[in-house]
């Protein structure tokens, strides 16, 4: 497959002011030869990653097509360390659309998506994680996600694995020789060994814990607005939202089903549901609507709990604030802008870490500092760590890095020998040679850049 040459439109389809048509392989040059005239120089003279002006030339129809500059960027300087070429022309989709079939006349494949990525994948000169960035760095939706991909790019997440992989090679060898020598002491002393495993394990949860941080830029996180009927969910919903999306009304009951719509903050996105009251009722239909409310509230990653401040806590209230205190949860005192009846205390003493806020949702008092609450305690990196795992990949290869580390930890805190222990460890370097595409499992390479765009 790597010997084919392989053509493709890089710009995106449409009218354009450019449009860049990218050909690499061995016989990229040839090929460009063969379809783009050059204006003012031999072929001899242009010198790589120079632009050179020219014009696209059908050659069996003798016609022109565009006017065009050309860059060639030889192996392995290139960005798939294969021969490449780009050709810049008027970014008309009739034009390039021709000077791919030109292309692919002169002996050309057409790329499939992603695959110049794939290229400079398999030739080693970006790994895996580098690879997937190059996808995230195009589709980021806010800057600080693309600042984010931009330094996954330029190897900052896989120097970092790196690291830990040097770590665990490391801890291995030490290991290794104290099974072999166990007479000579040149062994590792349980005690250091602990520490060691302990600090890579520290750097994993790290990063595990930061991709929370990193589904919020790119899918966003469910946040599930609950409490009893009539404290004010609907009011709020369609404050955060800016519009008047849910039916409010002074009647108990009157969201059912359930609505979910997204709202952005800073660099973030948060789907909020709105749904019925969390309480027991008569009605069927009521019914149905409370059952599959908890089941949304249980899957969503955070809560927003909301309590009638004008009026005086029911048991219904005291029991949603306890039965949300294993989730993220920021409690909610509604309608504050009417004399308070309810017992903030007794409220908070339920769940004291929770965060807490004053709100109205009909006059929009604290909303802002209710936006700033959420980003900060759902979305915020914690531990102002800039690597950010933005696939469910890497955090599960990740998470099954942190069991075999505390897998061995038990072994090794329960007095088992090396050999034992030791098995754990020596499970790891395969899971990091997946993470960063060392080791290649072709589902994993398909799924990936069959996600890209052709062209990239
Ligand atoms: N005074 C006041 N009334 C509110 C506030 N939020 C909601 N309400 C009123 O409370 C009633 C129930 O609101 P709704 O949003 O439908 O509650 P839900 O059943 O929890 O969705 C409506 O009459 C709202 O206008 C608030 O912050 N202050
Ligand atoms: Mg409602």
């Amino acid at each position: 497959m790597l010997d084919e040459t392989i053509i493709a439109i890089s710009t995106p389809p449409g009218y354009g002011g450019l449009g860049i048509v990218r050909l690499s392989g061995r016989k990229a040059l040839r090929i460009a030869r063969k379809i783009f005239r050059l204006r003012r120089k031999t072929w001899r003279e242009v010198e790589p990653r120079a632009l050179v002006l020219g014009e696209i030339y059908d050659g069996e129809k003798k016609g022109l097509i565009d006017e065009a500059f050309l860059a060639y960027f030889p192996a392995p300087r290139s960005y798939t360390r294969e021969d490449l070429v780009e050709i810049s022309c008027h970014g008309s989709p009739v034009v390039l659309e021709e000077v791919v079939r030109l292309g692919t006349k002169a002996g050309a494949r057409v790329a499939h998506p992603g695959e110049f990525t794939l290229r400079a994948y398999l030739h080693g000169r970006v790994d895996l994680i580098q690879a997937e960035a190059v996808n995230d760095l195009i589709a980021a939706t806010s800057l600080a996600q693309a600042r984010i991909s931009l330094g996954q790019i330029r190897g900052g997440l896989s120097r970092h694995i790196g690291a830990l992989r040097d770590q665990i090679v490391e801890l291995m060898s030490l290991v290794e020789g104290a099974i072999e020598f166990t007479d000579d002491g040149l062994g590792i002393s349980p005690k250091e060994t602990t520490g060691r495993l302990e600090t890579a394990l520290r750097t994993v949860q790290k990063l595990i814990s930061s991709y929370r941080a990193g589904r919020a830029m790119t899918e966003g996180l469910e946040l599930a607005i609950v409490g009893r009927a009539n404290v004010g969910k609907s009011t709020l919903f369609n404050a955060l939202l800016d519009q008047e999306r849910a039916i409010v009304s002074p009647y108990p009951g009157t969201t059912r089903d359930y609505l979910r719509e997204t709202i952005k903050i800073k660099d973030s996105f948060f789907h909020l549901i709105d749904m019925a009251g969390l309480e027991d009722s008569p009605h069927p239909v009521e019914k149905e609507g409370v059952k599959r409310g908890g089941e949304l509230a249980s899957q969503a990653d955070g809560i927003l709990l909301v309590l009638d401040a004008s009026r005086r806590e029911t048991l219904a209230d005291l029991r949603l604030v306890d039965r949300f205190k294993p989730k993220k949860t920021i409690l909610l005192f509604n309608k504050s802008d009417l004399p308070r009846k309810i017992d903030q205390p007794k409220c908070l003493a339920l769940n004291r870490k929770t965060r807490w806020l004053e709100v109205s949702a009909l006059i929009g008092k604290n909303l802002e500092a209710l936006r700033n609450a959420i980003y900060d305690d759902f979305a915020l990196r914690q531990d102002g760590n800039d690597e950010v795992l933005l696939h469910l990949r890497q955090k599960l290869l990740f998470e099954q890095v942190a069991s075999c580390l505390e897998k061995a930890l038990s072994l090794l805190r329960d007095g088992y020998s090396e050999e034992v222990w030791a098995e754990e460890i020596r499970r790891i370097l395969p899971l990091i040679g997946q993470l960063t595409g060392e080791i290649r499992v072709d589902e994993v390479i398909d799924n990936i850049f069959s996600r890209f765009c052709v062209g990239k």
